[in-house]
């Protein structure tokens, strides 16, 4: 463990730490971010009416839309002399969502980060391949920081030029890399294509995160680049990768929340009401120490589940793999549909690479949902002539079809595909989704 004290702390020590930092946080947003002054005032609260984390319910959510509408740095608690690091995140549309650090931060976000590469199996006399993209986006170099922290030997290589990666790969031998699942599918896939064999590098393990992603994803990843791969999860509001990590001996069972710095809540989509441990709904974090941007009850949108772990490593609590964001979700002849749930049903079924996409469509007033996967190259040099008339491809593509209605109870077409015939990751985050309904 990178920080064992703190991360085995006794739960009712660390509630302890937890109240102490909110109610200075409380005071802190208070006097120094107008916006928080406002929205307090106007809910008629009073700083004094927040004791712990158990009042955390009485305070407002904080919306993207309100960083939006504060662009670029009134959300700041500190004067921009403290500010040493701004990053970005691009949204689909219109304004960027601007987050900045002061050094105090930046000690927060390197700690995170190397508590989260030794959980995820790294050591300091490792080599990292940090394969995520350098620049606005906080992987880059939130990733290489930390690793640098940890003493790690960091090649900042970031995202793309896929045909340099293989060769530093081969030639400098890291043992970890880190990038988004769907770049990992990538770079294992080309090795294969190459001839490029488990001998030839010498990884052990994958810290991949920044977009959703299922066992399908981590069996074939692990499977094609040798490794033990986990799941980091993080975003720029609340800091970047390293607001929580699984560690590598409790594959599937959750990601540690660093809930020192990051306080985490679930709450139901729909009335924002805070719902037990164990159900799902939307993540809410408070950032418990930041001071340049310190966010109170921010509304991720990712949809998740936490619960703490009796009999794991450490104490902090868990947080499961999300299942989407919300904005993301399809809602097709009135059933709810996240693409991880297509994904995941993709495990453990032969033939099939988790190589796929959702077509949605608009027929009237209709919404169509349509699944083209590819089959894998195995199968695909085993079949003579075309794929749509041979007898194995119509069973596999009816017995995919019935797992989705009996699991999802959605009746979707589904067609599976030659291989390299859907856009793969080319360094980033990948969308298995295309919407084409504003399209008519
Ligand atoms: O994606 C930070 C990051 C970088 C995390 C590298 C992990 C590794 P943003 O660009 O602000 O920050 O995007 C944040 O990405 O709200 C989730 O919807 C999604 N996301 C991030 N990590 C995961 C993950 C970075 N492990 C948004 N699983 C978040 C699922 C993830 N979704």
């Amino acid at each position: 463990m990178y920080n064992k004290e703190i991360e085995t702390l006794p739960l009712d020590k660390l509630r302890k730490l937890q109240n102490e930092r909110l109610t200075n946080l409380v005071e802190r947003v208070y006097t120094k971010v107008p916006f928080y002054k406002k929205q307090f005032d106007e809910a008629g609260l009073k700083t004094s009416d927040i004791k712990g984390v158990l009042d955390l319910h009485k305070i407002p959510f904080t919306k993207k839309t309100d960083l939006r509408d504060n662009y670029p740095f009134d959300m700041f608690a500190v004067p921009m002399d403290d500010v040493v690091r701004i990053h970005a995140s691009s949204g689909t549309t219109g304004r960027p969502t601007v987050v900045g650090y002061n050094s105090h931060d930046l000690g927060v976000f390197d700690e995170v980060v190397a508590r989260s590469l030794v959980a995820g199996g790294a050591t300091s006399k490792m080599k990292m391949h940090n394969a995520y993209g350098y620049g606005l986006f906080t992987g880059g170099l939130g990733i290489h920081s930390g690793a640098t922290k940890l003493g790690m030997a960091v090649v900042p290589i970031s995202g793309g030029m896929t045909e340099r990666q293989l060769m530093l790969l081969q030639d400098f031998q890291p043992e970890v890399i880190c990038c988004t699942p769907s770049y990992a599918q990538t770079l294992g896939e080309e090795m294969q294509k190459r001839g490029i064999t488990h001998d030839d590098i010498n990884l052990k393990y994958a810290i991949l995160g920044a977009e959703p992603w299922t066992e399908a994803i981590r069996t074939q990843v692990e499977g094609l680049l040798n490794v033990t791969a986990t799941n980091i999860y993080g975003l720029s509001e609340i800091i970047g990768p390293g607001v929580s990590q699984e560690d590598y001996e409790e594959k599937g069972t959750g990601s540690y929340i660093w809930e020192d710095h990051f306080y985490p809540e679930i709450v139901d989509r729909d009335t924002g009401e805070p719902l037990p441990y164990g159900k799902e709904g939307v993540l809410v974090f408070t950032t418990l120490t930041k001071e340049a941007l310190p966010i109170m009850r921010y509304w991720t949108n990712d949809i998740c589940s936490i619960d703490y772990d009796s009999g794991a490593k450490r104490t902090h609590i868990k947080m499961s793999s999300i299942k989407g964001r919300s904005d993301d979700m399809l809602i097709i002849r009135g059933v709810n549909l996240f693409h991880t749930q297509v994904e995941a049903l993709l495990e453990g079924m032969e033939h099939l690479a988790p190589c796929y996409q959702l077509i949605v469509t608009r027929e009237g007033t209709m919404d169509r949902v349509k699944l083209n996967i590819e089959i894998t190259k195995e199968l695909q040099d085993n079949i003579d002539g075309d794929l749509a008339n041979n007898d194995t491809i119509k069973n596999l593509t009816g017995k995919l079809s019935k797992k989705i209605k009996d699991n999802i109870g959605l009746s979707m077409k589904v067609e599976l595909m030659a291989c390299d015939t859907i856009p793969r990751s080319a360094g980033g985050k990948l969308s298995r989704i295309v919407d084409c309904r504003e399209l008519g």
